[in-house]
């Protein structure tokens, strides 16, 4: 018979990832969305006739519990949570809710139900924030700089007690940075790229940017959701760092991104004060050891190859007008 997954923040790019993953393994996927983001369901493009919704407010406890008891999830993937960092400054309470409340929900319904349902959480790098020690790794202390990364960690330790105290299979991968032609374009990657194709194509003629002394460890979303899965497959629930190991500079990518299209990024991109950010941090770097060893699992997809893949990408949609310009 085949396995059942939830997911939480299936309309995200991640949840699209994991989807055609599952989907590909043989599951049955079930999107848990809230009412009034349905209408995103029609971000799953091709994936979207493939997987079902259940309806239900992320909010409301009782209402996870009957999701829980009805649908007898082998796995559930919490991927739900505001994804940009920045945001969270603006409403550090409603960011805690959201991330901290999901987890402790659903964990909750997951010990209430009592099946041997496996439980994914998706932690961030940010978590680590002030670090003293790079690369990171399972053992690095978290010193998170903003109220994302505070509900982050409130979220991953709701996760660890359940495991410690009641025995959960539950599981948090800690992600760095992983992007793709999905990305929304408030992002770094999504942002030069779609500039990029935008300034290619003759429709705008600068880019505007914030630090490009920032460094991540950028890798494809992809390969991250694989380390997901490969995770709640284990024999034993543990956490992990998942990241490619490498940094490069917001310069590079912009470099490597108009490198794409045969163009010199320094003749295009003007920073601009605003967009620097006050709490920027410089060294987050992941030692994926533990991944390698325990889930044999390795980045497939080369910083070059995933900036060259959405450069083409916004390209392509640019000419058939599925997206609209980068704003100069
Ligand atoms: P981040 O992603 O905050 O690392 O969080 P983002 O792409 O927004 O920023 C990456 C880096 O680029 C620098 N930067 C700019 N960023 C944006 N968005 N726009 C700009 O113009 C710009 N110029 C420079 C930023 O300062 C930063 O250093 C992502 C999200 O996916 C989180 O949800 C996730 O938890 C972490 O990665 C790991």
């Amino acid at each position: 018979m085949s396995k059942t997954a939830l997911i939480t923040g299936i309309t995200g790019q991640d949840g699209y990832y994991l989807s055609r993953l599952l989907l590909k393994h043989g599951y049955r996927v079930v999107g848990l969305i809230p009412p009034q983001r349905q209408s995103n369901l029609a971000k799953l493009g091709d994936l979207a006739g493939q997987v079902e919704v259940y309806s239900v407010a992320l909010t409301d406890s009782a209402a996870l519990l009957e999701a829980v008891e009805q649908l007898r999830p082998d796995e559930i993937y919490n991927l739900a949570a505001p994804s940009f960092v920045p945001a969270s400054w603006s409403d550090p309470l409603g960011t805690l809710d959201l991330v901290t409340g999901t987890a402790t929900r659903l964990l909750s319904a997951v010990r209430q139900v009592g099946l041997a349902t496996r439980f994914y959480q998706a932690s961030s790098s940010e978590m680590f924030g002030q670090v003293d020690q790079s690369p990171q790794d399972e053992n690095t202390p978290f010193r998170p700089m903003n109220p994302y990364a505070a509900a982050k960690v409130h979220a991953h330790w709701t996760m660890v007690h359940h495991r410690q105290r009641y025995g959960l299979f539950a599981c948090s991968g800690i992600l760095y940075n992983h992007e793709s032609p999905l990305r929304p374009p408030n992002f770094v990657t999504r942002k030069v790229a779609l500039a990029v194709a935008s300034i290619k194509l003759g429709l705008s003629d600068r880019l505007e940017m914030g630090n490009l002394q920032a460094k991540r460890d950028w890798g494809y979303a992809g390969d991250h959701v694989e380390a997901m899965w490969r995770m709640l497959q284990a024999k034993t629930p543990e956490d992990y760092v998942i990241g490619t190991g490498q940094l490069h500079s917001v310069e590079q990518l912009a470099a490597a991104a108009f490198a794409c299209v045969d163009l010199n990024w320094a003749e295009y991109v003007n920073v601009d004060p605003k967009l620097i950010r006050t709490d920027e941090h410089f060294h987050l770097v992941a030692n994926p050891a533990k991944a390698k060893q325990n889930l044999n699992w390795q980045p497939q997809v080369s910083f070059e190859a995933l900036i060259q893949e959405m450069v083409l990408k916004d390209l392509e949609r640019l000419k058939s007008g599925a997206v609209t310009p980068a704003a100069p």
